[in-house]
């Protein structure tokens, strides 16, 4: 799979905003900081196209990308204690309302940083997508911070904390790039297999 251009096409704040995509589209969802926005640049090969930031809580919106055979959404990141009540209960309600468009989202890619243990917000969100059904693969984040051996071995604890076979947890490091040949594999199958629909 060889991705040639990426762009961003548009910001959502509310269910009304959202795209009904052409293509297939793929939704990365993720705590805050877990590395969403960098996966979305790595794919592109290009740094600045989503906005990352140390910071957590950046992504307040639905940011849509092209990427010429399929679309990126990248979600606001969930469980930033930082931010108020409201707040977290608008994010929710925005992403209730993104998942509940079904058939616009051919799969989810749901990030967490390999070092972490899926916390309650995370296996919320599994919970979720099983419950009605929508195909995912956790995306180990940042694990240029571990060695190849660790990884292994994060990649199998992280699989058993949410009940998956270790196929469906890729590990990568949206920093060097580790990861994302096998990353670019699973948007092929997902695309071959949106396509015989
Ligand atoms: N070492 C390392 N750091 C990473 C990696 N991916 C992201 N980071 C860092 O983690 C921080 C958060 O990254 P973002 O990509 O902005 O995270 P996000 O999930 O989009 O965050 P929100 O938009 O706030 O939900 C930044 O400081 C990144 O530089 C990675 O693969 N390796
Ligand atoms: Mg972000």
């Amino acid at each position: 799979m060889l991705i040639k251009e990426a762009k961003f096409m548009t910001s959502a704040a509310r269910a009304e905003q959202f795209l009904k995509p052409a293509k297939p589209m793929i939704a990365v969802c993720g705590k805050s900081n877990s590395g969403k926005s960098t996966l979305i640049n790595l794919l592109a090969g290009r740094k600045g196209l989503a906005k990352t930031s140390a910071a957590p809580g950046r992504t307040r919106l639905v940011n849509y990308f092209d990427f010429g055979e399929f679309l990126l959404a990248d979600l606001p990141g969930y469980g930033y204690a930082a931010v108020s009540k409201e707040e977290k209960l608008k994010w929710a309600k925005t992403l209730d309302a993104f998942f509940a468009c079904k058939e616009d989202i051919a799969h989810v890619f749901v990030l967490s940083d390999i070092r972490r243990d899926p916390s309650e917000d995370d296996l919320q969100m599994i919970n979720f997508l099983n419950y009605h059904i929508l195909p995912f693969t956790v995306i180990a984040t940042k694990s240029d911070k571990l060695s190849r051996m660790k990884i292994k071995e994060r990649v199998r604890k992280v699989a058993q904390c949410y009940g998956l076979g270790e196929g469906n947890v890729i590990a990568v490091s949206g920093l060097t790039g580790g990861g994302k040949e096998e990353l670019l594999k699973k948007i092929e199958s997902i695309l071959e297999q949106s396509g015989a629909e």
